[in-house]
């Protein structure tokens, strides 16, 4: 095993890897830009060295940085978590000349499959299914509309190195197809540094299911089923759970053979997740592939049984995977909602800021992945993911109603939170149902609110009092009051800024 790992990132991710280590035993060692001194993550690591800068191109996603942390502190494995540098090959190989185990696949595998054609070449010669379309980039937009009138419109064009959405446009008929090329390709330009492009068919209102993988150094490959993803907005995933309400068996062992095919094609070794369309007959595509642990990997963990981040330390350090497929089994069901400091009445726009008083759920299913606490205050330099409440059930409807009590515990005073969009989604019938696809959430967002219709006449003033109130009548005047001392630091500029938040959670009124 590792004498001390590097975790490069911040925030909840890195809290989880942080548990992971301290659960094997190994100590932990993170980085923090000058907007994270207080955050989490540094108070509950080992050690924790400065970065630099908050703009993450100064600290977060400077490699020389983060290798000189892991040199100087004495690791000999690095976790890059989510975002950031994870799906970066250049990360993977410094790691490698440094003499430091990067937990992730090769710098090769990543190129291998993060290249979107590249990933659809390999796609077709290990047989796996997807959506018909272009498996080189296209050079010429002549080439483009050939390519098009063979597959149908309508087409959507795709960055090769894209993801999220970015360089991507759909394409209903030819006369279209110029004038968003040139747009898609500048787009991907300007936010790739590669504008080549390829076109597929586009897929009407499918599902996104995603098969997680695990492989070991030693040529083992699993699968450990799928997560739907189909409710996001704008790109964004903003609800996971497993299993996919469409799931069967059949499906799951088709969606899991073709993913661990497609993977040991590739030569991919560690954590990795394999994204598929499934249409309305159930028929399954490859997109692309995410060669990194994912924000949603918790889910996966609830109904498995399994710790991926366990896992992916051990197997980076050589250990052969302890189990086979068949060991793999799947029980119950979890949700999981990404708690963002969002304004849902403001076009989700960012809301950081302190946080001046926190309720967090618990009790029987619950899980809370989060990367913060009262009285530290949520930069705007990053993404405002405050953390992830998962909730595991016997079924799909447990699990719902345990979500749905859970958010009723949450609480988070002085920013804005998208808690009330979840308990929109979460009492809406289409949802409840099981029946989402990747159109679902932007469309609904476009349908009326009953519970919060946009008019000003809403006061949402009156309405956070309540919830506060309500937040700390669960706590308790002794927890409020334990809380908020807690949460500030001895080197806390000062008393009377503490004295100050006691006076203002005890001035609540507690009675019911
Ligand atoms: C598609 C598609 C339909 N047909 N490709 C969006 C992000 C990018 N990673 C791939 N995306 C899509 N590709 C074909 N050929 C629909 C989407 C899509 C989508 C995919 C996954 C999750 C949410 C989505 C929301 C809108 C569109």
């Amino acid at each position: 095993m590792f004498k001390k790992i590097l975790i490069a990132n911040r925030g909840e991710i890195a809290v989880r890897i942080l548990r992971a280590c301290r659960e094997m035993g190994v100590p932990a060692v993170v980085v923090f830009s000058e907007a994270d001194r207080a955050s989490l993550h540094v108070r509950m690591a080992d050690e924790a060295y400065p970065i630099g800068p908050a703009p993450s191109r100064e600290s977060y996603l400077v490699i020389d940085k983060i290798l000189g942390v892991a040199r100087a502190a004495g690791c000999d494995a690095l976790h890059p978590g989510y975002g950031f540098l994870a799906e970066n090959p250049n990360l993977a190989r410094a790691c490698a000349t440094a003499g430091i185990t990067f937990i992730g696949p090769s710098a090769e595998a990543m190129e291998r499959l993060g290249s979107k054609t590249a990933a659809r070449q390999l796609a077709r010669a290990a047989g796996v299914p997807m959506v018909p379309g272009a498996l080189e980039p296209i050079e010429r937009v002549e080439d483009a509309a050939e390519t098009a009138r063979q597959i149908g419109f309508p087409v959507v064009l795709k960055a090769v190195a894209g993801g999220g959405g970015k360089g991507m446009r759909l394409v209903e008929r030819e006369s279209e197809l110029a004038a968003a090329w040139r747009d898609a390709s500048s787009e991907a330009a300007n936010a790739f540094g590669d504008g080549r492009m390829y076109l597929e068919k586009f897929l009407v209102r499918p599902r996104h299911v995603e098969i997680q993988i695990l492989g070991d150094a030693h040529g083992h490959i699993v699968h450990f089923g799928e997560r739907e993803c189909s409710v996001q907005r704008r790109y964004q995933k903003v609800i996971e759970e497993a299993p996919s309400p469409i799931m069967t068996p059949e499906l799951r062992q088709a969606m899991g053979e073709a993913a661990v095919k497609l993977a040991r094609a590739g030569g991919y070794t560690n954590a990795g997740t394999l994204e598929f369309l499934v249409d309305g007959n159930r028929k399954f595509y490859f997109l692309e592939m995410n060669t990194r642990l994912q924000v949603e990997h918790p889910v996966t963990e609830m109904v498995t049984s399994h710790d991926l981040v366990k896992l992916q330390i051990r197997a980076a350090a050589g250990e052969p995977l302890p189990f086979a497929q068949e060991n793999i089994g799947w029980r119950g069901h979890a949700i999981e909602c990404r708690i963002y400091a969002e304004d849902p009445d403001n076009n989700f726009f960012p809301s950081p800021g302190e946080i001046l008083a926190r309720s967090v759920p618990s009790g029987p299913g619950i899980r809370l992945d989060d990367g913060v606490y009262s009285g530290w205050t949520v930069p705007p330099d990053y993404d405002p993911m405050l953390g992830k409440v998962i909730a595991w059930g016997n079924d799909r409807a447990e699990a719902i109603a345990r979500m749905r009590r859970a958010l009723g515990e949450y609480y988070a005073g002085g920013i804005k939170t998208n808690v009330s969009l979840f308990r929109r989604i979460l009492n809406e019938p289409e949802f409840t149902r099981g029946e989402i696809h990747t159109k679902w959430l932007d469309e609904l967002l476009r349908r009326p609110n009953a519970a919060s219709p946009d008019a000003p006449a809403r006061d949402s003033h009156a309405e956070d009092a309540a919830a506060l109130a309500a937040a700390l009548w669960h706590m308790g005047a002794h927890a409020a009051e334990n809380a908020a001392a807690n949460a500030i630091s001895s080197d806390s500029p000062s008393r009377w800024k503490i004295e100050g938040r006691r006076e203002q959670l005890a001035s609540v009124p507690r009675s019911k």
